[in-house]
């Protein structure tokens, strides 16, 4: 951490940079690392090539966020396991990589991983931590407390006290935490509870009760008006079925492709390796992954595998 401390701190223009379709971990960690670099004199740019999704708006230095990639001497990659993620092409330019994803590139010798890191916010936090606390304000707190608290689920999928202990610290800094639940979950726009009707109709439980899928059709967003951001989260309702073990969230993309989450609970298999069967990645009880082909055809797909990795679980 040190060394990485040293090595940021010698390049001049540096760039903040997460992946595609930002969530609350991929905002709070561009927002917080660019606010603390500012504080301590470094000339910082965050970009995300979606921008900042609407529930993240109140997030110190969003309406700053770029949505192109500017030159820079060192380019810090968050919350992301590959390049490739961002949407942009591979400058020509030192990368720096802060994730708590499991698998990945790395692209320096000052590529700090840590998969047991509750957000990349934690991970970034910890770091930051090393390097000057005084620059920690509430301008670095309030993003990292966003990363924590939505990749956490609300403090619902972590084990241990690190969230917490991450939290206690982000609060001590001028965090409102029931502020910030308010703006992040109570401040949901009608399309999104009009589209989950609709996605609901599709739930299915399977495999003795075991798996939960929803499908969330192109024709639903178009029928009620409502964009990808409105879906974020719906994987949380199958999953949240009792005996339900394994739940999925398969959702049409408008590139041609099926976005997939997948979750786990306790007793469920490792869902990120499930999603690397199909190219994509994440957490044991939370991945992703994107697949092309017809949508009866995808889901058979991918509860072939599910049932392959039950009864691996099983025996
Ligand atoms: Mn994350």
């Amino acid at each position: 951490m040190k060394r990485t401390v040293d090595f940021i701190g010698k390049h001049g223009r540096v760039v903040v940079v997460s992946h595609i379709r930002p969530d609350g971990d991929a905002v709070g960690s561009v927002l917080g690392l660019t606010n603390f670099l500012r504080n301590v004199g470094i000339e910082a740019y965050p970009v995300l090539k979606h921008g900042v999704p609407t529930v993240f708006q109140f997030v110190p230095g969003a309406e700053g966020v770029l949505t192109d990639l500017p030159d820079g001497d060192l380019y810090v990659l968050v919350d992301a396991s590959e390049w490739e993620r961002t949407g942009f092409e591979r400058p020509d330019a030192p990368i720096v990589r802060f994730d708590h994803h499991l698998t990945g590139e790395r692209y320096s010798h000052y590529d700090l991983l840590d998969p047991e890191a509750p957000s990349a916010t934690s991970l970034i936090l910890q770091f930051l931590r090393t390097w000057d606390e005084r620059a920690i304000d509430p301008t670095v707190a309030l993003p990292l407390y966003t990363g924590l608290l939505t990749d956490t689920g609300g403090f619902k999928n972590r084990e241990g006290t690190r969230a917490f202990e991450d939290a206690i610290y982000l609060i001590n800094r001028g965090v409102n935490p029931r502020k910030v639940a308010e703006l992040i979950f109570r401040e949901k726009p009608i399309e999104m509870y009009r589209l989950l009707s609709l996605a609901l109709k599709t739930l299915k439980v399977v495999e003795d009760g075991k798996v939960a899928y929803m499908v969330v059709r192109r024709e639903f967003f178009e029928e009620v008006g409502a964009t990808r951001e409105h879906s974020e989260g719906f994987v949380e309702y199958p999953l949240s079925i009792k005996g339900v073990i394994v739940a999925m969230k398969v959702e049409w993309d408008p590139e041609g492709y099926w976005k997939v989450g997948l979750r786990s609970k306790d007793g469920g298999p490792n869902v990120a390796a499930i999603a690397e069967k199909f190219g994509g990645g994440g957490h044991y009880f939370s991945a992703g992954c994107r697949i092309f082909g017809e949508e009866e055809e995808v889901i058979e797909a991918l509860l072939s595998e599910i049932r392959k990795a039950l009864h691996s679980t099983v025996s």
